[in-house]
């Protein structure tokens, strides 16, 4: 499998978010990359692939110019070892900006675009390790650790192609991802999540929003209660991998979150260890050209073993 790695988002270093008042340590850190490249190499994946650099006009697809602009300004202008909030822009209190913050985020894009090239090329399946994650990044707007949203640039980047479906299997709801395509039939859009009542991003991800226009029926948000374990997510997520196969699409983008673990420190549903290689395998069942593209996932420790676990299902026997 092709693994896409740039180190670029070394550039991307804030050092605290804000909670309820207080200035808390950042969850979002380099340190989750170095977890999984540690375990991918541990495994013996294949090397890691350097991304291609695109033209801008891929990130102008799913986000607003002036936002674009003003990220790429503002960041350059943070001191060195400081952070902002701009007050513009930004849904939260959990995207800081750094000075290398623009510059990682669109390696982040590069990454997921490399990955969506060889993929519409033919290729099976291949990870696209981002980092900052993306499905929190709306047309005009940062959040939730999240600059430019990378499945979503991809996905719209693929839909050249063919159809494409998106699973999120992320704690999170990925509101930037349901946004982009929320009017659109040609890309449908399945999320797993923790319920909004009681978690991030609080105001999407309830089931009744399904889409709209002629994007009516093409947004499928399942929320999942904190108590939902390694069994119930499997049968919840056959379920959601039958609404993608209705749809055939001729692609599939996995935003792929670990942040469901159990041990996770800022998200967590009851899933242990196991549960990723077998989401891996009902996942691959669908035999569908895969991108996996890297979301959340906090706990720095466990995280590379998550992931390569999730991985090892899609390797060939
Ligand atoms: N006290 C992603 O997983 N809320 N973003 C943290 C901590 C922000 C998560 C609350 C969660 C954002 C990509
Ligand atoms: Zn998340």
């Amino acid at each position: 499998m092709n693994i896409i790695y740039s180190d670029a988002h070394n550039l991307h270093q804030p050092q605290f978010e804000r909670y309820d008042g207080k200035d808390v340590p950042y969850a979002e850190t380099a340190a989750r990359v170095d977890s999984i490249v540690q375990a991918l190499q541990a495994h013996d994946f294949e090397p890691l692939q350097e991304p291609e650099v695109f033209s801008i006009s891929h990130i102008l697809a799913i986000h607003n110019k002036n936002y674009v602009d003003f990220l790429k300004k503002k960041s350059a202008a943070v001191p060195e070892d400081q952070q902002i909030y701009p007050s513009d822009f930004i849904t939260d209190s959990y995207a800081p900006v750094t000075k290398g913050t623009f510059q990682a985020s669109v390696a982040a894009v590069n990454t997921a675009l490399t990955g969506a090239k060889q993929i519409a090329a033919g290729e099976p399946v291949v990870y696209s390790l981002c980092r900052p994650p993306g499905h929190h990044a709306a047309h005009h707007s940062m959040g939730g650790y999240c600059y430019f949203n990378n499945a979503a640039i991809a996905a719209h980047y693929l839909s050249h192609y063919g159809s494409v479906a998106i699973l999120d299997i992320d704690y999170h709801h990925g509101n930037g991802t349901q946004e982009a395509f929320y009017e659109r039939a040609d890309v449908l859009y399945v999320s797993l999540h923790a319920d909004p009542n009681t978690n991030y991003p609080y105001t999407t991800g309830f089931a009744d929003e399904n889409g709209r226009g002629s994007g009516k029926g093409y947004n499928i948000n399942i929320p999942l209660p904190k108590t939902t374990d390694t069994e119930s997510y499997s049968t919840v997520l056959r379920g959601a991998i039958k609404e993608i196969e209705n749809f055939q699409p001729r692609f599939l983008v996995l935003s792929a979150g670990f942040d469901t673990y159990v041990n996770d420190p800022i998200g967590g549903l009851h899933l242990t260890k196991g549960a990723y290689r077998r989401i891996g395998r009902h996942i691959r069942d669908m035999n569908l050209p895969t991108l996996i593209i890297q979301e959340g996932g906090y706990n720095i420790a466990d995280l590379g073993g998550l992931v390569s676990d999730l991985l090892d299902s899609f390797r060939p026997a």
